[in-house]
């Protein structure tokens, strides 16, 4: 029958069963026969012999009992004579002598002498159970495949027993080991059983053996991940080689069976490949470059397979971290350019978008531009800036601005980008022409060319282009009546003046004109300026003599009183000079004398005075001839003849006539110099009745000129007044003479029309033109 292993634990002992066979004691007839177990004592009592056989015990010495053997057999047993008994002579080992035969008898024989007797004895060894069941090898080895089904037997060697019957192992000798349930080699591996074989004796004894079941490998395990879903992450930009996580997966087998080999579950575009995975050892690596912009995370099936094919998979997923690798980028959207300069502050010129292609704070964008501009970033939705104005924009004084715009993100290290925007402002006529001087001043020369170039005005206008183009015009106006124009004409483009005619100091000496410089904007803006021309002087006239008068016109002749002293005035030479300054200013010489000693002219004056005192012995015609010379470069003059007659009447003459005879005289010049010393006489006297009632009021005279004749202002006519308070100027000749003449008591005047180009004696003509201005300024009304 069989046994089974129900479970086993290690070293569970297994127990057979045995039942044992007691072999019946008895006795073959006409012999004696005895039974007893073997492995008795020697010495050990069988039985009486003697008495079983019916012989007296003390007879057996004498007949020679004794024990005898058939052939060479052992004699196993012993007659003690004295007694009788049979007794154990060697040890009766029943395996030894009888092996597995089921009854082991000993044939003995007790021969007697007196008389020969011999008498068979049969000695039945009984088994005892003196050997214990014995496997053969102390372990039994056995290698179950585990993949082995549920049932399957396993023989075992059989336990040996040398005894026989119940004394040796009962039941079935070979025992078979049965699997009960499946193995799993990956659970447990082998297995320590301890068989105990038992016999039916009694006591038992028990054999026991060790066996030791292998289980051997299939490959029943497929590899297992550690996990389900690896999961990973990694800056971007990592280098190659980056180690980034490392997949295992076990499996349970052995040998190829757990060789586990790693692998992608699918091949990832060629061109996309970033990760590598070690086949063997698991570790994924970096081996492309890592953008998180293009790719913020990667998942992948990942599988592991052993030898034999068997996988499993899993989820790789890597997430990638962003890294502040992407500076900003400033996109101009929109721009404004040229901006007019008259853009109201707050005027949108350009829109900005600025994108960073990080994430969380690598995207936060700080935008600014530079400081000290009249723009500002006005943040609008989103990314986006409103590039807007916040001042007063002026062409003139900026006309391009170069804004940086500059972007910074809030990474670690932050990042930042800029752009330049180059923005121009457009021209508005907003600037009219500014001339570079207040007021101009020319200075022509009389009797200049006409279409000769007096001076020239500039106006500068910043504004661009036409709005700055500067045209130049004369204001329409009058010059006494006279267009301006033709006088003066302008060069539009230059501003160059031109004379249109040529000038005479002696018509007029300035006046003014107004120049407009007109920019070429829509609409226009305009200024003007004041031209002042002053027309010098040029030494054109000769001095003109008014007393006397040009020889020919008339025939005067001036008594001298024969007792005038050294000193007295006897008559004066009144000239005048159209011009002005050293071009008048007179000088008299005398150039011939009928007696040079006697009478001497005053150089500036004019005045002929006698040099000593008339004597008898002086001729009594006395001609002078004079010259009279202005101090102009050069110098014009003009003579004239004064013819004076020693007398105290013209009735005491009597050679008058031959006076006028001398010099081509009639009787005509005679009466006219008669008449000609009356009227002085006459007016002589009348001035000395001004003066006297000048001095009775008291009036201090103003000197008016101060070279050798001073003239009382009162005695200026009106027309002076005028030229010194209203200050208008009279188109005609501006000088005029007043004069005495013929009486040493009387003061001679002499000035000109002008109060003011009259110079003091000791002063040259050199004026600044500071101080015609305030000429000009005095006398307004030149149109
Ligand atoms: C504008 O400014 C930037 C930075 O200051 C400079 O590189 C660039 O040359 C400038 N451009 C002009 C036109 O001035
Ligand atoms: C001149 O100014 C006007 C506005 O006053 C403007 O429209 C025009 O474009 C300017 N011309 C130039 C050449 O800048
Ligand atoms: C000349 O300029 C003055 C102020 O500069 C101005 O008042 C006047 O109107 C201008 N005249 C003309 C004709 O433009
Ligand atoms: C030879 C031998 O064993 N003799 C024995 C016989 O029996 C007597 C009595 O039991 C013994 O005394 C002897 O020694």
């Amino acid at each position: 029958y069989t046994f089974t292993m129900a479970s086993f634990p290690q070293h569970r002992s297994l127990v057979c069963g045995f039942a044992f066979f007691l072999l019946p004691l008895h006795s073959a007839n006409g012999d004696v026969s005895y039974s007893f177990p073997e492995e008795m004592k020697r010495g050990s009592v069988i039985g009486n012999i003697a008495k079983d056989l019916g012989l007296e015990a003390s007879r057996l010495s004498a007949r020679k009992a004794r024990i005898d053997t058939e052939g060479n057999r052992k004699r196993y047993c012993d007659i003690n004579l004295s007694t009788g008994d049979l007794i154990v002579a060697e040890r009766i080992d029943r395996e030894g002598l009888c092996g597995k035969k089921a009854s082991c008898v000993l044939n003995q024989e007790l021969v007697l002498e007196n008389p020969l007797e011999l008498q068979r004895i049969s000695l039945h060894v009984q088994d005892i159970n003196d050997n214990a069941p014995q496997f053969k090898e102390e372990v039994i080895k056995i290698e179950i495949a585990e993949l082995s089904v549920k049932g399957a037997r396993f023989l075992l060697d059989e336990a040996r027993d040398a005894d026989i019957g119940q004394n040796t192992v009962q039941r079935r000798k070979n025992a078979e080991l049965v699997l009960d349930k499946e193995l799993d080699r990956e659970q447990q591996q082998e297995f320590k059983l301890l068989l105990t074989a038992v016999d039916g004796g009694s006591p038992q004894r028990s054999g026991t053996v060790v066996i030791h079941v292998t289980v051997l490998d299939a490959n029943d395990n497929a590899p297992v991940f550690s996990q389900a879903v690896y999961k990973a992450s990694l800056p971007e930009n990592s280098p190659l080689d980056t180690l980034v996580i490392t997949v295992s997966a076990s499996d349970l087998d052995e040998g190829p069976n757990g060789e586990v080999l790693y692998d992608f579950d699918h091949v990832s575009d060629e061109n996309n490949i970033v990760f590598s995975l070690d086949h063997k050892t698991g570790e994924l690596r970096v081996i492309g470059s890592l953008d998180y912009e293009d790719e913020s995370s990667y998942e992948m099936q990942i599988s592991a397979k052993d030898g034999l094919g068997l996988a499993s998979s899993s989820t790789l997923i890597i997430e990638i971290t962003d890294v502040n690798d992407n500076a900003p980028v400033i996109y101009l959207q929109s721009l404004t350019s040229p901006i007019p300069e008259n853009a109201s502050p707050g005027t949108e010129v350009g829109i900005i978008n600025v994108q960073d292609r990080d994430s969380e704070n690598n995207r936060q964008v700080r935008c600014y531009i530079q400081q000290n501009l009249p723009f500002k970033l006005v943040p609008s939705i989103k990314n986006y800036y409103s590039l807007v104005t916040t001042g007063e924009l002026d062409r003139e004084l900026v006309s391009d601005y170069n804004i940086t715009i500059t972007a910074t993100d809030e990474g670690s290290p932050p990042l930042s980008s800029s752009k330049s925007v180059q923005l121009s402002v457009a021209d508005v006529n907003d600037n009219p022409p500014v001339f570079e001087e207040q007021s101009y001043k020319a200075h022509v020369t009389e009797n200049n060319k006409p279409g000769a170039s007096v001076c020239s005005v500039t106006a500068r206008d910043p504004d661009w282009r036409q709005n700055g183009t500067v045209i130049y015009s004369l204001l329409p106006g009058e010059v006494n009546g006279v267009p301006v124009s033709s006088f003066l004409s302008v060069n539009g483009d230059t501003g160059v003046i031109h004379a249109v005619k040529s000038f005479d100091y002696e018509q007029f000496r300035s006046f003014k004109v107004h120049v407009v410089a007109r920019d070429n904007g829509s609409p226009p803006l305009s200024s003007n300026v004041t031209v002042s021309v002053f027309i010098t002087d040029v030494n054109d006239n000769s001095p003109q003599i008014l007393y006397p008068a040009p020889e020919g016109n008339s025939f005067m002749t001036e008594l001298v009183p024969k007792a005038a002293h050294g000193g007295s005035l006897v008559s004066k030479v009144i000239a005048v000079d159209a011009d002005s300054g050293q071009n008048a200013w007179l000088s008299y010489h005398i150039v011939k004398s009928t007696d040079p000693g006697l009478f001497t002219i005053g150089l500036h004056s004019g005045e002929i005075r006698t040099q000593r005192d008339i004597s008898e012995s002086d001729n009594i015609k006395q001609n002078l001839i004079v010259s009279v010379k202005d101090n102009g470069q050069p110098s014009l003059s003009a003579t004239c003849t004064m013819y004076l007659v020693i007398s105290d009447n013209l009735a005491e003459v009597p050679e008058l006539k031959d006076v006028s005879y001398d010099e081509n005289n009639s009787k005509l010049t005679s009466y006219l110099i008669i008449a000609l010393v009356s009227v002085s006489t006459f007016f002589l006297t009348f001035i000395i009745v001004i003066l006297a009632v000048r001095f009775c009021r008291r009036r201090k005279p103003r000197l008016l000129f101060d070279g050798a004749v001073a003239i009382p202002s009162a005695y200026l006519p009106p027309n002076y007044a005028e030229v010194d308070g209203a200050g208008t100027l009279r188109s005609t000749y501006n000088y005029d003479a007043y004069l005495t003449t013929g009486s040493r008591t009387s003061d001679f005047k002499f000035v000109t029309s002008f109060n003011d180009n009259t110079l003091p004696a000791d002063q040259t003509l050199r004026k600044t033109p500071t101080d015609f201005a305030e000429e000009l300024d005095d006398s307004e009304g030149f149109g």
